[in-house]
């Protein structure tokens, strides 16, 4: 029955992630360390850059917080200090590099995933990764040009999966 059916199959979508090293993990020098966790799962890095960023588009990638206590401050921080930012390629990857960033409060975010290892308070949590395909979709249109993110497949991809 498809709903049994739905339940039972894993589907093997390949997706595209925005993800972000924030200010907090530059400084402290873990951006090597967040990114052999990704690289090490098997998740390709099609895009990749520095960015030091300017207020508008970090209001722009916040504008779904527009209007909580926790925006101005969010702003200010990812504007603070310069960030990575990257696409991220994988099966299911929108999903799975949620996963291994654990819970938003790195105080709750289980040991074993980057926040939880990494991080101690809310407002300084590590990493960022986009929270479904819509918005995976439009956080790479936000902060990628289509030049800028490489079509390439990586050597071990075949045994990744059956
Ligand atoms: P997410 O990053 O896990 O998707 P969101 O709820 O979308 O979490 O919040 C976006 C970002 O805003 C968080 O990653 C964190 O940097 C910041 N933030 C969210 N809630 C708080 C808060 O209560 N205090 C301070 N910062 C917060
Ligand atoms: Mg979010």
């Amino acid at each position: 029955m498809s709903y049994l059916t739905s339940k039972m199959v894993t589907i093997m979508v390949k997706e595209r992630t925005f993800v972000m090293i924030k200010p907090d993990a530059v400084q402290r020098g873990l951006v090597g360390k967040v990114i052999q966790r990704f690289e090490d799962k098997g998740i390709k890095i099609v895009a990749i850059k520095m960015v030091s960023v300017k207020r508008e588009l970090a209001e722009q990638h916040y504008g779904i917080h527009k209007g909580k206590p926790f925006f101005e401050p969010t702003v200010n921080y990812i504007t603070s200090s310069p960030v990575v930012a990257m696409v991220l390629e994988g099966i299911g990857a929108i999903e799975m590099v949620r996963n291994m960033m654990g819970k938003t409060d790195p105080q709750k975010a289980d040991m074993g995933t980057i926040r939880g290892d990494f991080g101690q308070s809310i407002g300084r949590n590590i990493v960022h990764g986009s929270d479904g395909p819509d918005t995976a979709k439009f956080e790479i249109n936000l902060w990628f040009k289509p030049e800028e993110i490489s079509n390439f497949t990586r050597i071990d991809e075949e045994w990744l999966t059956e």
